[in-house]
């Protein structure tokens, strides 16, 4: 008759509205690197996209600042199954880092100082979803949390939201980044659970 246990106290997961299934809330917010923290100066930051013909965008710091900022909150999720709710950061959006450039392409790679990648579907950069973040809880973003600067794209699992974030290539034909080659998903929705693939 199945294995339900009904003398089990916990409320179920699944009754969390907005927790993604599998997933488990934290108020802690941990961090989750692969190699050692990149220290990159605010002089020598810079941040670019590359299109697929070739042409190259950038900003420096300064740049960055100069654009329209916007304070996001919002829920994140880490595919080693915390989430936490609630985020606050501040940033600039990818739709308006973007706008002035052209492309047809539908895939991007975001690389990082220190050497991590990963591919983000260009639709899941634009429409509000996506920011080069800077700030978080009102203060300069921690190092060991991808200060100066991270892609923020919280609606996909955290791994895509490359912490030191460098610049992004536009691409036509998808191809897997850091983790992504070791099995995670090319897309990574928490919703549908793309963890791996
Ligand atoms: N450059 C870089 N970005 C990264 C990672 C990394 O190892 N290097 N880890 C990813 C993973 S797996 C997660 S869950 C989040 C963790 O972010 P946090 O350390 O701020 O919690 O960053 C993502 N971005
Ligand atoms: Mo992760």
């Amino acid at each position: 008759m199945g294995i339900f246990s009904p003398g089990f106290g916990g409320k179920r997961r699944s009754d969390v509205p907005g927790l993604p299934p599998g997933q488990y809330l934290t108020e802690s917010f941990p961090v989750l690197s692969a190699g050692a923290t990149p220290r990159v100066s605010l002089d020598e930051w810079e941040f670019s996209i590359s299109t697929e013909s070739g042409v190259r965008h950038r900003w420096s710091w300064q740049d960055l600042l100069a654009l329209p900022i916007e304070d996001v909150t919002t829920d994140i999720h880490c595919v080693t199954s915390w989430s936490k709710f609630g985020t606050a950061w501040r940033g600039v959006s990818l739709d308006t880092l973007l706008a002035d450039v052209e492309t047809t392409a539908e895939f991007s790679m975001a690389y990082s100082y220190g050497g991590y990648t990963t591919n983000v579907p260009l639709a899941d950069l634009r429409g509000g979803k996506a920011w080069i973040a800077f700030e978080f809880d009102g203060v300069p973003l921690e190092p060991q949390h991808g200060g100066p600067a991270r892609l923020l794209v919280p609606h996909l699992y955290f791994w895509k939201s490359a912490k030191w974030v460098h610049g992004l290539n536009l691409l036509t034909e998808d191809g897997p980044g850091f983790w992504e080659q070791n099995g995670y998903h090319m897309r990574g929705d928490p919703f549908l659970e793309q963890r791996y693939w």
